[in-house]
This record gives structure tokens, C-alpha cells and sequence, in this order.
């Protein structure tokens, strides 16, 4: 293995990879990627580009906006048949490939997820239509399985061809008598899976939220998770805390979730918003209907599960409920100890990237953090300028045309649901110092000069590697094998490469047993890259 460049706990000087990897692209495209390729300064925070598409030809791990609505938000729901309008690849390839696991209460409980649903759109119903075809595929689908709701999501011919699914999931919902609602989520809508996730939270907000009136109190405290998606099992961790310390969860939006459990969600005293990015929209919209506040919390990490339940124990205050949050914190954290003082001296001073979604990168960096690992460089797929820069500077991020291709909905207060009780609490609380409806973003909490980079290239992703050469990379099953030809370990920070759950203690304690696994393994110091060995053919191109 060739010596590495980087001195420990020293930030690498990485103005030199900025410049390679621009030298390489048309002056056009290096001067747009010049803008996604920044060097942190926590201090003073500077503006990195985000959300803008992608420069055709340059290979990306975005994924489409369908991918964001149907497999994100709407794929980790039990009790919905969510069918795919449109050709059958769009369907098969979003089937069970995100790791989301979920447990009906009982035996007699739907859970649809295994099955996939398609309107396997052929030829001729792009020509003549395939409204009809549609139509008829929720009928089936109602008569097999007489679901609590029925979903459909658009895939990108069924824009192009303008068919109405609106109008089709209307009248089937008159026909059967079933909630039935579609989603405009083509795949090419917007500039990634992010549009999805807005799409998403527009439609479950307007046609499912609420529509269950009747006000209910289940318990003391009751609360609803969002941006939570229980890959891995991490909800089930966290579900166990909230009962453990009385906590009654209305619904998580959306891992291990029922539609059923959405309609009724209105009557929470509060919303935990843990993945800003797919989710932040509900949490807004609730708050201005029903005055319900929402906070970010973050379950990745031992200090901040710790942080984040004492935040919401302290929102409650409630003598009962903060003593019995401190009992499990202390249980907990001394396993953690345990496990991490063993393991932390192994670990200490590597150097790690991640480049993952649009939360990911930033809260594994917690966990990192806590064993000791530097992150030398990370990046959101598809994050915004509030996921990297924090949400204040949502007032100046420009609104361009593939933002206003999704639709932007007016929400009103409520006169009859709004609850200023919940508001008079977040105001008291606010006066003492409680943050509330604001998000940090990752650049503030990242070392001075870490390379930030967005929708990173696999171009980028080599080069950073070859010249950077980091312990651990971290991102989706794209790269996963290229990366590891490198001599690199991966760790797939989606799906958990089989792993997890990774939230709460209990995940934090599974992930540093992988940590001591990938980081202490010779394996990767005996394989060459193939390419090292045998001849390989070169290609250039003249740009002119
Ligand atoms: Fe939120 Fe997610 Fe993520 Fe995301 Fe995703 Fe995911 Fe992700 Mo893959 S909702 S932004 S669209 S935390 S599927 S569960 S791992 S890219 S960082």
C-alpha cells in the first residue's frame, strides 16, 4: 500500500483535489461543480450549491423524484397498496430494495409491503391512454385485498402522456369507498428523489392527515416521529425508549407506520422531525393548522439519542417522565462505555467520507465522532442549502423552475383543531432557551477545511479516494464495489449492508462492533485493484 500523504489528527490540504477534479471537466461544467465543492469553515458557514440538476452525462447516485415519493415516504406503510402507474421496471426496481422493516400488531393486520404493484404500462396504453388500465388495476387490487387505502404514483411516461391519475384515484375512491389517491411523483419532476419527499408530504397532508376528526387521548404525552424510516429495525429501538419512559407514539412518518395511523396523527402535543429533508414539510404544515411545534431530534449516536430524549422529556416536564428518561439514559450509556472504551483505542484516528441522502451524512458523523473517527470529507446526495448550511438560510436559497414544478400548497390554521395551548407552551419554553422548528445542518458541526461536496460524481468519488485516501468510505450500493476494488472499506449507510438497527444505544453499540470489524480487518491491504495488474484501455475526448 502506498504511504499515506496525511499526517494524523491534520486536515488534509484538499485546495489541490478541487483543482484536479475541475481541471478534468468542459469549462462549463467545472464552473458549476466549482460551486458544489467547498471547503468548511464552521465559523462562518460558506454557501455551497445544492439542489440543482445534474449535469447530463455525469454519472450521479441521485435517484428519481418517483423513488423519493413512492419508495421513500410512502414505501415503509403497511396497510396502503401503493401501486406503480406506469411500465413495470419503475415498479420491480423500487420492490424491496430499501430495508425497511415493519411488525403488524396482529396476525389478523395487512402488511402489503412484500407485494409489488404495477399497471405494467405496454405500448399501446402510451398511445391510447392508460386511464382505463388504471381504473382497473384498483379494482382488482380492492377486490384481492379490500385495503384500508389505496396510493398511486406516477412514473415519467405518465406525465408525458397526460393521464389523469387525480381524477382516476377520485372516482375509484367514490366507486369503492376507500381512500384512493394518486401522486404526480414522475420520475424526471424535479431535480432528484428530494421533489418525491415535497410531493409526498403534500398529499398525505392534504388527503389523509386529520380526516379521522374525532379528538383522542390515548395517553399523557403523545407525540408523533417523523422522518424516522425503520431501516434496519432503528424504529423498533426507538419505539421501546418512548414506551419504556410513557411516551405514547401516534404515528411515525413513516418506518413501521399504517395510513390508518396518519389520520389521526393531528392529535399529537408535539412533532420530533429526525430526517430533516424528506419531512420538514408535514411538520410545517401541522404546526400552522394545528399549532402542533416540531423540533429536530437525532437517535443516530449515543449523545445524541441521550440529547434528543432529555429534549423531549424536558418539553413535557414531567417529574415522572424526566426521572425515568434519566434511568434508561444511564442504563444505557454505561453499556455503551463499555463497549466503546474497548473499542474506541482500535479505531481512533481513521479518517472516514460519507456521502449519502440528505441527512445521513451528517448525523453518522455524531457517531464517528464518538469513536474517534474523523470525517475527512461528506456530502448529501440531494440535501438543500438548509441541510448543509442550517435553515436560516432558507430565506435566501433561490426559487427556480424545478422547484416550481412542485406544487406549493396553502395551508390555513384551523379554526376548530388549532391547538394554542401547544403554542403557549413552545413559547414559554422558547423564552428559556428550547430550540424549536430549526435545524443546525451539518456544516456547522464539521471541521475547518473538510471537503463538502454535493451530488458528488463517481468521477469525484475515485478521485477523492486515490488522492485522500480514507479508512472508511461510506455510501450506497453504487458504489459500493468500486470502492472496495480501491482497497477501501465501504460501509453502506442506506441499507446497512444487512446490519443494524444503528439508532439509539443499542444501534450505537452494533455500528462500533462494525467499525472494529471493518477498520481492523487486513483484508484490504492484500487485494490490488484489477486494474493495477491488468492492462486496461484508455479513451480521451477533445471538448471543443
Ligand atoms: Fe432521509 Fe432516509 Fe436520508 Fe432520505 Fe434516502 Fe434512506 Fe438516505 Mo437512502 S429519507 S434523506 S431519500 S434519512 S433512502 S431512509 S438512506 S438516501 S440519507
Amino acid at each position: 500500500m502506498e504511504e499515506k500523504k496525511i499526517l494524523k489528527n491534520k486536515m488534509p490540504d484538499v485546495s489541490e483535489f478541487k483543482e484536479e477534479i475541475l481541471k478534468k471537466y468542459p469549462v462549463k461544467v467545472a464552473k458549476k461543480r466549482a460551486k458544489a465543492i467547498v471547503l468548511n469553515d464552521p465559523d462562518a458557514v460558506p454557501e455551497i450549491q445544492a439542489n440543482v440538476r445534474t449535469v447530463p452525462g455525469i454519472i450521479t447516485q441521485r435517484g428519481c423524484t418517483y423513488a423519493g415519493c413512492k419508495g421513500v415516504i410512502l414505501g415503509p406503510t403497511r396497510d396502503v397498496i401503493n401501486i406503480t402507474h406506469g411500465p413495470i421496471g419503475c415498479g420491480f426496481y423500487s420492490w424491496l430494495t430499501r430495508r425497511n422493516q415493519t411488525e403488524t400488531k396482529n396476525d389478523d393486520e395487512a402488511n402489503f409491503m412484500t407485494y409489488c404493484f404495477s399497471t405494467d404500462m405496454q405500448d399501446s396504453n402510451v398511445v391510447f391512454g392508460g386511464e382505463q388500465k388504471l381504473a382497473q388495476a384498483i379494482r382488482e387490487a380492492y377486490e384481492m385485498f379490500k385495503p384500508h387505502s389505496i396510493s398511486v404514483f406516477s412514473t415519467c411516461p405518465i406525465g408525458l402522456i397526460g393521464d389523469d391519475v387525480h381524477a382516476v384515484s377520485r372516482d375509484m375512491k367514490k366507486e369503492l369507498g376507500i381512500n384512493v389517491f394518486g401522486f404526480s411523483c414522475e420520475g424526471y419532476r424535479g431535480v432528484s428523489q428530494s421533489a418525491g419527499h415535497h410531493i409526498a408530504n403534500n398529499k398525505i397532508f392534504t388527503d389523509v392527515i386529520g380526516i379521522d376528526q374525532e379528538q383522542k387521548r390515548v395517553g399523557k404525552h403523545q407525540v408523533n416521529l417523523m422522518g424516522e424510516y425503520n431501516i434496519g429495525g432503528d424504529s423498533f429501538v426507538i419505539e421501546n425508549y418512548f414506551k419504556e419512559m410513557g411516551i405514547d407514539l401516534l404515528a411515525t412518518f413513516s418506518g413501521n407506520s399504517t395510513i390508518e395511523s396518519y389520520e389521526s396523527a393531528q392529535n399529537a402535543d408535539v412533532n420530533m422531525v429526525m430526517c430533516h429533508r424528506s419531512i420538514n414539510y408535514i411538520a410545517e404544515m401541522m404546526e400552522k393548522k394545528y399549532g402542533i411545534p416540531w423540533f429536530k431530534i437525532n437517535f443516530i449516536g449515543a449523545n445524541a439519542t441521550a440529547k434528543s430524549l432529555r429534549k423531549l422529556a424536558e418539553y413535557f416536564d414531567d417529574k415522572e417522565l424526566i426521572e425515568a428518561t434519566e434511568k434508561l439514559i444511564k442504563r444505557e450509556m454505561a453499556q455503551v462505555k463499555e463497549v466503546y472504551d474497548r473499542i474506541r483505542p482500535k479505531v481512533e484516528g481513521k479518517r472516514a467520507m460519507m456521502f449519502v441522502g440528505g441527512s445521513r451524512a451528517h448525523h453518522y458523523q455524531e457517531l464517528f465522532n464518538e469513536l474517534g473517527i474523523e470525517t475527512l470529507s461528506a456530502g448529501y446526495e440531494f440535501g438543500h442549502r438548509d441541510d448543509y448550511e442550517g435553515r436560516r438560510v432558507i430565506p435566501s436559497i433561490k426559487i427556480d423552475a424545478d422547484t416550481r414544478n412542485i406544487e406549493d400548497i396553502t395551508v390555513s390554521k384551523s379554526d376548530e383543531e388549532f391547538k394554542p395551548q401547544l403554542q403557549m407552551r413552545k413559547e414559554e419554553l422558547v423564552a428559556k432557551g428550547f430550540s424549536f422548528e430549526n435545524y443546525e445542518g451539518m456544516m456547522p458541526e464539521m471541521k475547518k477545511n473538510a471537503l463538502v461536496i454535493d451530488d458528488i460524481s463517481h468521477w469525484e468519488t475515485e478521485k477523492l479516494i486515490e488522492m485522500l485516501k480514507p479508512d472508511l468510505f461510506c455510501a450506497g450500493i453504487k458504489e459500493k464495489y468500486v470502492v472496495q476494488k480501491m482497497g477501501v472499506p465501504m460501509k453502506q449507510l442506506h441499507s446497512y449492508d444487512y446490519g443494524g438497527p444503528y439508532a439509539g444505544f443499542e444501534g450505537a453499540i452494533n455500528f462500533a462492533l462494525e467499525m472494529e470489524r471493518m477498520l481492523t480487518t487486513n483484508i484490504w491491504k492484500m487485494i490490488d485493484a484489477p486494474w493495477k495488474n491488468e492492462p486496461s484501455i484508455m479513451g480521451s475526448m477533445v471538448y471543443q
